[in-house]
Protein backbone atom coordinates (compact mmCIF):
# COMPACT_ATOMS: atom_id res chain seq x y z
CA UNK A 1 0.00 0.00 0.00
CA UNK A 2 1.13 3.16 -0.76
CA UNK A 3 0.85 6.20 1.57
CA UNK A 4 -0.02 8.45 -0.50
CA UNK A 5 -3.14 6.65 -1.73
CA UNK A 6 -3.68 5.38 1.85
CA UNK A 7 -6.21 7.16 4.15
CA UNK A 8 -4.10 7.81 7.41
CA UNK A 9 -5.29 11.13 9.13
CA UNK A 10 -2.50 11.57 11.81
CA UNK A 11 -3.14 14.36 14.73
CA UNK A 12 -0.50 16.12 15.88
CA UNK A 13 -1.55 16.84 19.60
CA UNK A 14 -3.17 14.32 21.94
CA UNK A 15 -6.34 14.71 22.09
CA UNK A 16 -7.34 15.76 25.73
CA UNK A 17 -10.31 13.39 25.99
CA UNK A 18 -7.85 10.13 25.79
CA UNK A 19 -6.64 9.27 29.12
CA UNK A 20 -4.84 5.52 28.38
CA UNK A 21 -2.28 5.61 26.08
CA UNK A 22 -4.14 2.85 24.04
CA UNK A 23 -7.08 5.25 23.56
CA UNK A 24 -3.98 8.23 21.98
CA UNK A 25 -2.36 6.22 20.21
CA UNK A 26 -5.05 5.03 18.34
CA UNK A 27 -6.36 8.38 17.70
CA UNK A 28 -3.18 9.85 17.08
CA UNK A 29 -2.38 7.19 14.08
CA UNK A 30 -5.65 7.54 12.91
CA UNK A 31 -7.18 4.24 13.73
CA UNK A 32 -10.40 4.82 15.06
CA UNK A 33 -12.33 7.72 15.20
CA UNK A 34 -15.00 8.80 17.59
CA UNK A 35 -18.83 8.97 15.92
CA UNK A 36 -20.75 9.11 19.38
CA UNK A 37 -20.17 8.11 22.77
CA UNK A 38 -18.44 5.03 22.81
CA UNK A 39 -19.23 4.64 19.17
CA UNK A 40 -16.41 4.33 16.53
CA UNK A 41 -15.97 4.13 12.61
CA UNK A 42 -12.91 2.24 12.46
CA UNK A 43 -10.23 3.80 9.85
CA UNK A 44 -8.18 2.03 7.42
CA UNK A 45 -5.30 1.37 9.80
CA UNK A 46 -7.42 0.53 12.58
CA UNK A 47 -9.56 -1.85 10.53
CA UNK A 48 -6.42 -3.82 9.62
CA UNK A 49 -5.66 -4.50 12.85
CA UNK A 50 -9.39 -5.55 13.91
CA UNK A 51 -9.28 -7.99 11.41
CA UNK A 52 -6.06 -9.22 11.68
CA UNK A 53 -7.11 -10.26 15.56
CA UNK A 54 -10.87 -11.23 14.43
CA UNK A 55 -8.97 -13.71 12.15
CA UNK A 56 -6.37 -14.88 15.17
CA UNK A 57 -9.76 -15.49 17.29
CA UNK A 58 -11.34 -17.27 14.47
CA UNK A 59 -8.49 -19.86 13.62
CA UNK A 60 -8.58 -20.63 17.39
CA UNK A 61 -11.71 -21.06 17.49
CA UNK A 62 -12.03 -23.39 14.53
CA UNK A 63 -9.18 -25.34 15.95
CA UNK A 64 -10.99 -25.99 18.88
CA UNK A 65 -14.33 -27.59 17.40
CA UNK A 66 -16.15 -24.88 17.20
CA UNK A 67 -18.37 -23.94 14.50
CA UNK A 68 -18.52 -20.27 12.87
CA UNK A 69 -21.89 -18.63 11.95
CA UNK A 70 -23.37 -15.45 11.99
CA UNK A 71 -26.35 -14.01 13.94
CA UNK A 72 -28.39 -10.96 13.10
CA UNK A 73 -27.71 -7.88 15.65
CA UNK A 74 -31.61 -7.00 15.68
CA UNK A 75 -33.51 -9.49 18.30
CA UNK A 76 -36.67 -9.49 19.03
CA UNK A 77 -37.88 -8.59 22.75
CA UNK A 78 -40.73 -11.76 22.88
CA UNK A 79 -37.15 -13.92 22.74
CA UNK A 80 -35.77 -12.56 25.89
CA UNK A 81 -39.29 -13.05 27.60
CA UNK A 82 -38.90 -16.24 27.22
CA UNK A 83 -36.04 -16.83 29.44
CA UNK A 84 -37.43 -13.29 31.24
CA UNK A 85 -33.89 -11.96 30.93
CA UNK A 86 -35.98 -8.72 28.72
CA UNK A 87 -36.69 -6.98 31.86
CA UNK A 88 -33.78 -8.23 34.26
CA UNK A 89 -31.28 -6.63 31.77
CA UNK A 90 -32.40 -2.82 32.30
CA UNK A 91 -30.86 0.03 30.80
CA UNK A 92 -28.08 -1.79 29.18
CA UNK A 93 -30.28 -2.63 26.78
CA UNK A 94 -30.89 -0.47 23.72
CA UNK A 95 -34.64 -1.07 22.96
CA UNK A 96 -35.82 -0.30 19.63
CA UNK A 97 -39.65 0.00 18.37
CA UNK A 98 -40.16 -1.14 14.33
CA UNK A 99 -42.97 0.66 12.02
CA UNK A 100 -45.39 -1.91 13.18
CA UNK A 101 -44.70 -0.98 17.14
CA UNK A 102 -42.57 -4.49 17.64
CA UNK A 103 -40.41 -4.16 19.75
CA UNK A 104 -36.61 -5.23 19.15
CA UNK A 105 -33.26 -4.61 20.49
CA UNK A 106 -30.03 -4.41 19.63
CA UNK A 107 -28.44 -7.65 21.08
CA UNK A 108 -25.83 -7.40 24.15
CA UNK A 109 -25.15 -10.75 23.91
CA UNK A 110 -26.77 -13.85 22.08
CA UNK A 111 -27.80 -16.53 24.48
CA UNK A 112 -31.52 -16.81 23.96
CA UNK A 113 -31.06 -16.15 20.18
CA UNK A 114 -28.97 -19.60 20.07
CA UNK A 115 -30.99 -21.56 22.28
CA UNK A 116 -34.28 -21.17 19.72
CA UNK A 117 -31.48 -21.93 16.62
CA UNK A 118 -30.47 -25.02 18.40
CA UNK A 119 -33.62 -26.01 19.15
CA UNK A 120 -35.15 -25.76 16.37
CA UNK A 121 -32.76 -28.36 15.01
CA UNK A 122 -31.28 -30.15 17.35
CA UNK A 123 -33.63 -33.45 19.53
CA UNK A 124 -31.42 -36.19 20.32
CA UNK A 125 -28.08 -36.45 23.01
CA UNK A 126 -26.41 -38.40 19.20
CA UNK A 127 -26.32 -34.88 18.01
CA UNK A 128 -24.32 -33.35 20.51
CA UNK A 129 -21.76 -31.87 21.78
CA UNK A 130 -21.75 -28.82 19.62
CA UNK A 131 -20.33 -25.30 19.51
CA UNK A 132 -21.30 -22.15 17.73
CA UNK A 133 -19.80 -19.28 17.41
CA UNK A 134 -20.16 -15.78 16.10
CA UNK A 135 -18.34 -12.49 15.51
CA UNK A 136 -20.40 -10.22 15.31
CA UNK A 137 -21.17 -6.20 16.98
CA UNK A 138 -22.80 -5.98 20.01
CA UNK A 139 -24.51 -2.67 21.47
CA UNK A 140 -24.31 -2.48 25.63
CA UNK A 141 -25.29 1.10 26.49
CA UNK A 142 -22.81 1.01 29.40
CA UNK A 143 -22.95 4.06 32.13
CA UNK A 144 -19.48 5.13 31.42
CA UNK A 145 -18.15 4.55 27.82
CA UNK A 146 -14.76 5.28 27.83
CA UNK A 147 -10.69 4.81 27.27
CA UNK A 148 -11.72 4.39 23.29
CA UNK A 149 -12.42 0.90 22.23
CA UNK A 150 -11.74 -0.62 25.79
CA UNK A 151 -15.18 -0.10 26.83
CA UNK A 152 -17.38 1.41 24.52
CA UNK A 153 -20.96 0.90 23.61
CA UNK A 154 -21.09 -0.64 20.14
CA UNK A 155 -18.45 -3.43 20.17
CA UNK A 156 -17.30 -6.62 17.94
CA UNK A 157 -17.75 -9.55 20.09
CA UNK A 158 -16.52 -13.42 19.84
CA UNK A 159 -19.14 -15.14 21.14
CA UNK A 160 -19.55 -19.09 21.15
CA UNK A 161 -22.26 -21.05 23.07
CA UNK A 162 -21.79 -24.70 23.94
CA UNK A 163 -24.46 -27.58 23.80
CA UNK A 164 -23.94 -30.68 25.89
CA UNK A 165 -26.12 -33.60 27.19
CA UNK A 166 -24.87 -33.54 30.41
CA UNK A 167 -22.05 -31.99 33.19
CA UNK A 168 -19.60 -33.91 31.95
CA UNK A 169 -19.98 -33.32 28.59
CA UNK A 170 -20.07 -29.16 29.08
CA UNK A 171 -17.24 -29.53 31.40
CA UNK A 172 -15.18 -30.99 28.61
CA UNK A 173 -16.34 -27.57 26.30
CA UNK A 174 -15.75 -25.59 28.68
CA UNK A 175 -12.16 -26.86 29.38
CA UNK A 176 -11.27 -26.42 25.33
CA UNK A 177 -12.44 -22.83 25.43
CA UNK A 178 -10.35 -22.21 27.84
CA UNK A 179 -7.30 -24.19 26.42
CA UNK A 180 -8.49 -22.40 23.00
CA UNK A 181 -8.17 -19.07 24.67
CA UNK A 182 -4.70 -18.99 26.55
CA UNK A 183 -3.61 -19.87 22.39
CA UNK A 184 -5.84 -16.97 21.14
CA UNK A 185 -3.87 -14.44 23.00
CA UNK A 186 -0.48 -15.98 23.38
CA UNK A 187 -0.69 -15.55 19.87
CA UNK A 188 -1.48 -11.99 19.74
CA UNK A 189 1.53 -11.15 21.85
CA UNK A 190 -0.31 -11.07 25.13
CA UNK A 191 0.28 -13.04 28.46
CA UNK A 192 -3.49 -13.96 29.79
CA UNK A 193 -4.32 -14.94 32.98
CA UNK A 194 -7.44 -17.23 33.67
CA UNK A 195 -9.42 -15.79 36.63
CA UNK A 196 -12.39 -16.92 38.60
CA UNK A 197 -14.68 -14.73 38.14
CA UNK A 198 -18.33 -14.04 38.90
CA UNK A 199 -20.82 -14.06 36.44
CA UNK A 200 -23.15 -10.99 36.39
CA UNK A 201 -26.38 -11.02 34.15
CA UNK A 202 -25.08 -13.80 31.69
CA UNK A 203 -25.11 -16.29 35.00
CA UNK A 204 -24.03 -19.46 36.30
CA UNK A 205 -21.64 -20.60 38.58
CA UNK A 206 -18.35 -21.98 36.96
CA UNK A 207 -16.58 -19.06 35.40
CA UNK A 208 -13.24 -17.56 34.43
CA UNK A 209 -12.18 -14.07 33.18
CA UNK A 210 -8.89 -13.94 30.97
CA UNK A 211 -6.95 -10.73 32.38
CA UNK A 212 -3.97 -9.17 31.03
CA UNK A 213 -2.32 -7.43 33.51
CA UNK A 214 -1.97 -3.50 32.59
CA UNK A 215 -1.91 -0.70 35.17
CA UNK A 216 -4.93 0.77 32.94
CA UNK A 217 -6.99 -2.23 32.97
CA UNK A 218 -10.71 -1.76 34.83
CA UNK A 219 -10.77 -4.94 36.77
CA UNK A 220 -8.50 -5.12 40.18
CA UNK A 221 -7.03 -8.63 40.26
CA UNK A 222 -5.32 -11.12 42.10
CA UNK A 223 -2.94 -13.77 41.42
CA UNK A 224 0.35 -15.77 41.70
CA UNK A 225 3.19 -14.63 40.05
CA UNK A 226 3.99 -18.11 38.74
CA UNK A 227 1.01 -18.57 37.16
CA UNK A 228 2.97 -15.64 34.21
CA UNK A 229 5.52 -18.06 33.40
CA UNK A 230 3.36 -20.91 32.56
CA UNK A 231 4.14 -22.97 29.05
CA UNK A 232 0.69 -22.32 26.78
CA UNK A 233 -0.58 -25.39 25.08
CA UNK A 234 1.04 -25.75 21.17
CA UNK A 235 -0.64 -25.69 18.11
CA UNK A 236 -0.62 -29.74 18.20
CA UNK A 237 -2.76 -29.98 21.21
CA UNK A 238 -5.52 -32.27 21.01
CA UNK A 239 -8.52 -31.24 21.70
CA UNK A 240 -10.33 -34.11 22.01
CA UNK A 241 -8.13 -35.59 24.68
CA UNK A 242 -8.76 -35.33 28.35
CA UNK A 243 -7.43 -31.17 29.19
CA UNK A 244 -8.71 -31.70 32.53
CA UNK A 245 -5.05 -31.79 33.79
CA UNK A 246 -3.76 -29.10 32.00
CA UNK A 247 -7.06 -26.80 33.37
CA UNK A 248 -5.81 -28.15 36.55
CA UNK A 249 -2.40 -26.85 36.55
CA UNK A 250 -3.88 -23.27 35.51
CA UNK A 251 -5.80 -23.06 38.18
CA UNK A 252 -4.17 -24.93 41.03
CA UNK A 253 -2.32 -21.03 41.01
CA UNK A 254 -4.59 -19.12 42.65
CA UNK A 255 -6.33 -16.09 40.41
CA UNK A 256 -9.68 -14.51 41.29
CA UNK A 257 -11.30 -10.88 39.96
CA UNK A 258 -11.48 -8.86 43.14
CA UNK A 259 -15.52 -9.58 43.07
CA UNK A 260 -14.05 -13.12 44.07
CA UNK A 261 -11.18 -12.17 45.73
CA UNK A 262 -10.45 -14.15 49.53
CA UNK A 263 -7.30 -12.41 51.31
CA UNK A 264 -6.84 -15.59 53.46
CA UNK A 265 -6.65 -18.02 51.16
CA UNK A 266 -4.56 -15.79 48.80
CA UNK A 267 -2.02 -15.28 51.66
CA UNK A 268 -2.46 -19.37 52.64
CA UNK A 269 -1.76 -20.09 49.06
CA UNK A 270 0.67 -17.52 47.16
CA UNK A 271 3.95 -16.57 49.49
CA UNK A 272 4.40 -13.04 49.63
CA UNK A 273 6.96 -12.74 47.06
CA UNK A 274 4.99 -14.46 44.76
CA UNK A 275 2.07 -12.14 45.17
CA UNK A 276 0.41 -10.14 42.78
CA UNK A 277 -2.45 -7.44 43.27
CA UNK A 278 -2.74 -5.37 40.25
CA UNK A 279 -4.68 -3.67 37.65
CA UNK A 280 -5.84 -6.25 34.55
CA UNK A 281 -8.12 -5.43 31.56
CA UNK A 282 -10.42 -8.42 30.72
CA UNK A 283 -10.12 -10.12 27.57
CA UNK A 284 -12.35 -12.81 27.48
CA UNK A 285 -15.24 -14.43 29.73
CA UNK A 286 -16.16 -17.97 29.70
CA UNK A 287 -19.38 -19.32 31.45
CA UNK A 288 -21.17 -22.28 32.36
CA UNK A 289 -24.94 -22.51 33.90
CA UNK A 290 -26.02 -25.37 32.57
CA UNK A 291 -29.91 -24.93 32.12
CA UNK A 292 -30.51 -20.99 33.08
CA UNK A 293 -31.64 -21.19 29.33
CA UNK A 294 -32.46 -24.81 27.63
CA UNK A 295 -35.20 -24.98 30.83
CA UNK A 296 -37.37 -21.76 30.30
CA UNK A 297 -36.80 -21.94 26.61
CA UNK A 298 -37.27 -25.20 26.45
CA UNK A 299 -34.07 -26.63 24.42
CA UNK A 300 -35.05 -30.33 25.10
CA UNK A 301 -32.53 -33.18 24.60
CA UNK A 302 -33.59 -37.31 24.61
CA UNK A 303 -31.03 -38.92 26.56
CA UNK A 304 -29.97 -42.54 25.62
CA UNK A 305 -32.96 -43.75 28.03
CA UNK A 306 -35.11 -41.49 25.46
CA UNK A 307 -36.03 -39.18 28.59
CA UNK A 308 -35.85 -35.59 27.80
CA UNK A 309 -33.90 -33.12 29.36
CA UNK A 310 -32.77 -29.46 28.63
CA UNK A 311 -29.38 -28.86 27.14
CA UNK A 312 -26.52 -27.98 29.10
CA UNK A 313 -25.40 -24.63 27.81
CA UNK A 314 -22.32 -22.55 28.46
CA UNK A 315 -21.10 -19.50 26.50
CA UNK A 316 -17.35 -17.86 25.88
CA UNK A 317 -16.84 -14.56 24.79
CA UNK A 318 -14.19 -12.35 23.50
CA UNK A 319 -13.91 -8.88 23.47
CA UNK A 320 -12.39 -8.39 19.74
CA UNK A 321 -12.31 -4.80 19.20
CA UNK A 322 -11.12 -4.56 22.96
CA UNK A 323 -8.28 -6.77 22.25
CA UNK A 324 -7.24 -3.71 19.75
CA UNK A 325 -6.56 -1.39 22.72
CA UNK A 326 -4.88 -3.98 25.16
CA UNK A 327 -2.22 -5.02 22.01
CA UNK A 328 -1.36 -1.24 22.47
CA UNK A 329 -1.17 -1.24 26.05
CA UNK A 330 1.13 -4.27 26.12
CA UNK A 331 2.97 -3.11 23.38
CA UNK A 332 4.57 0.72 22.65
CA UNK A 333 6.47 3.22 23.99
CA UNK A 334 6.70 7.13 24.05
CA UNK A 335 7.13 7.08 20.43
CA UNK A 336 4.39 5.06 19.75
CA UNK A 337 2.78 1.23 19.01
CA UNK A 338 4.97 -1.42 18.47
CA UNK A 339 2.98 -4.22 16.80
CA UNK A 340 3.41 -7.82 17.75
CA UNK A 341 4.25 -9.16 14.30
CA UNK A 342 0.61 -11.24 13.70
CA UNK A 343 -1.39 -8.36 14.26
CA UNK A 344 0.27 -5.50 12.77
CA UNK A 345 -1.70 -3.42 10.12
CA UNK A 346 0.97 -3.96 7.82
CA UNK A 347 4.38 -6.00 8.31
CA UNK A 348 6.40 -3.60 6.85
CA UNK A 349 7.65 0.43 6.36
CA UNK A 350 9.65 1.06 3.55
CA UNK A 351 10.55 4.49 3.65
CA UNK A 352 12.12 6.35 1.21
CA UNK A 353 14.17 8.88 2.07
CA UNK A 354 14.11 11.33 -1.16
CA UNK A 355 11.07 10.75 -3.05
CA UNK A 356 12.04 12.04 -6.96
CA UNK A 357 15.16 10.93 -6.60
CA UNK A 358 14.91 8.56 -9.54
CA UNK A 359 17.74 5.71 -8.20
CA UNK A 360 16.13 5.69 -4.63
CA UNK A 361 12.44 6.11 -6.57
CA UNK A 362 13.19 3.21 -8.53
CA UNK A 363 15.27 0.85 -5.54
CA UNK A 364 12.16 1.25 -3.48
CA UNK A 365 9.74 0.55 -6.58
CA UNK A 366 11.81 -2.48 -6.73
CA UNK A 367 11.94 -3.66 -3.21
CA UNK A 368 8.13 -3.08 -2.89
CA UNK A 369 7.80 -5.54 -5.82
CA UNK A 370 9.68 -7.66 -3.79
CA UNK A 371 8.33 -7.60 -1.06
CA UNK A 372 4.66 -7.52 -1.93
CA UNK A 373 5.03 -10.26 -4.46
CA UNK A 374 6.71 -12.94 -1.55
CA UNK A 375 2.74 -12.00 0.28
CA UNK A 376 4.73 -9.42 3.09
CA UNK A 377 2.36 -6.37 3.36
CA UNK A 378 3.82 -3.24 3.07
CA UNK A 379 3.29 0.53 3.89
CA UNK A 380 5.54 2.35 1.02
CA UNK A 381 5.88 6.08 2.38
CA UNK A 382 5.93 7.37 -1.27
CA UNK A 383 5.57 11.07 -0.04
CA UNK A 384 7.37 14.22 -0.40
CA UNK A 385 7.71 14.68 3.29
CA UNK A 386 11.12 15.13 5.27
CA UNK A 387 12.89 12.35 6.25
CA UNK A 388 13.01 13.19 9.71
CA UNK A 389 9.03 13.36 9.56
CA UNK A 390 8.54 9.93 7.95
CA UNK A 391 10.75 8.41 10.67
CA UNK A 392 8.39 9.86 13.31
CA UNK A 393 5.21 8.25 11.21
CA UNK A 394 6.72 4.76 10.94
CA UNK A 395 7.34 4.57 15.02
CA UNK A 396 3.85 5.91 15.41
CA UNK A 397 1.78 4.15 13.34
CA UNK A 398 4.34 1.17 14.45
CA UNK A 399 5.13 -1.44 12.10
CA UNK A 400 7.49 -4.24 13.29
CA UNK A 401 10.12 -3.80 10.72
CA UNK A 402 11.26 -0.72 8.83
CA UNK A 403 13.26 -0.78 5.40
CA UNK A 404 14.20 3.01 4.76
CA UNK A 405 16.37 3.38 1.46
CA UNK A 406 17.93 7.30 0.36
CA UNK A 407 20.82 8.23 -2.08
CA UNK A 408 23.22 8.63 0.30
CA UNK A 409 22.88 4.60 1.40
CA UNK A 410 22.28 3.75 -2.50
CA UNK A 411 25.57 4.74 -3.57
CA UNK A 412 27.31 2.52 -1.33
CA UNK A 413 24.68 0.02 -2.23
CA UNK A 414 23.05 -0.14 1.17
CA UNK A 415 19.59 0.09 2.76
CA UNK A 416 18.67 -0.13 6.47
CA UNK A 417 16.45 -1.98 8.49
CA UNK A 418 15.03 -1.10 11.60
CA UNK A 419 13.48 -3.76 14.03
CA UNK A 420 10.28 -1.31 16.07
CA UNK A 421 10.13 -3.84 18.93
CA UNK A 422 13.80 -3.00 20.24
CA UNK A 423 15.29 -0.36 17.56
CA UNK A 424 17.91 -2.43 16.59
CA UNK A 425 19.16 -1.00 13.18
CA UNK A 426 21.35 -2.75 10.50
CA UNK A 427 22.81 -1.33 7.04
CA UNK A 428 22.86 -4.16 4.77
CA UNK A 429 23.60 -4.28 0.49
CA UNK A 430 19.75 -3.73 -0.75
CA UNK A 431 19.11 -6.82 -1.85
CA UNK A 432 20.03 -8.69 1.48
CA UNK A 433 18.50 -6.24 3.32
CA UNK A 434 15.17 -7.34 1.71
CA UNK A 435 15.94 -11.01 2.06
CA UNK A 436 16.27 -10.31 5.52
CA UNK A 437 13.30 -8.46 6.06
CA UNK A 438 11.19 -11.16 4.18
CA UNK A 439 12.85 -14.00 6.45
CA UNK A 440 11.79 -12.13 9.43
CA UNK A 441 8.39 -11.74 8.51
CA UNK A 442 8.14 -15.21 7.25
CA UNK A 443 9.47 -17.03 10.75
CA UNK A 444 7.30 -14.53 12.79
CA UNK A 445 4.15 -15.54 11.05
CA UNK A 446 5.13 -19.05 11.07
CA UNK A 447 4.92 -19.25 14.90
CA UNK A 448 1.41 -20.55 16.03
N1 LIG B 1 -22.43 -13.93 26.43
C1 LIG B 1 -21.25 -13.86 27.23
C2 LIG B 1 -20.13 -14.66 26.68
S1 LIG B 1 -20.33 -15.08 25.02
C3 LIG B 1 -20.84 -12.42 27.39
O1 LIG B 1 -21.48 -11.54 26.88
N2 LIG B 1 -19.78 -12.20 28.14
S2 LIG B 1 -19.18 -10.78 28.57
O2 LIG B 1 -20.21 -9.89 28.97
O3 LIG B 1 -18.19 -11.04 29.57
O4 LIG B 1 -18.48 -10.16 27.33
C4 LIG B 1 -17.46 -10.87 26.67
C5 LIG B 1 -16.26 -9.99 26.40
O5 LIG B 1 -16.63 -8.85 25.63
C6 LIG B 1 -15.63 -9.41 27.67
O6 LIG B 1 -14.74 -10.31 28.25
C7 LIG B 1 -14.93 -8.18 27.12
O7 LIG B 1 -13.64 -8.52 26.63
C8 LIG B 1 -15.81 -7.75 25.97
N3 LIG B 1 -16.64 -6.60 26.34
C9 LIG B 1 -17.69 -6.58 27.20
N4 LIG B 1 -18.21 -5.35 27.29
C10 LIG B 1 -17.48 -4.56 26.47
C11 LIG B 1 -17.51 -3.17 26.13
N5 LIG B 1 -18.42 -2.34 26.65
N6 LIG B 1 -16.58 -2.69 25.26
C12 LIG B 1 -15.66 -3.52 24.71
N7 LIG B 1 -15.57 -4.83 24.99
C13 LIG B 1 -16.46 -5.34 25.86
Amino acid sequence: MRLSRFYLPLLKETPSEAQIVSHQLMLRAGMARQESAGIYAWLPLGFRVLKKIEQIVREEQDRAGAVEMLMPTIQSADLWRESGRYDAYGKEMLRIKDRAEREMLYGPTNEEMITEIFRAGVRSYKDLPKMLYHIQWKFRDEVRPRFGVMRGREFLMKDTYSFDADAAGARRSYNKMFVAYLRTFARMGLVSIPMRADTGPIGGDLSHEFIVLAETGESTVFCDRRLLDLAVPGPDTDFDQDLQPLIDRYTSYYAATEEKHDAKEFEAKVGAADRIAARGIEVGHIFYFGEKYSKPMKAMIAGPDGKERPAEMGSYGVGVSRLVGAVIEAHHDEAGCKWPLPVAPFHVGLINLKQGDGATDSACAKAYEALTQAGVEVLYDDTDKRPGEKFAVMDLVGLPHQLVIGPRGLAAGKAETKRRADGHREELPVEEAIAAVKKSVRDGLALR
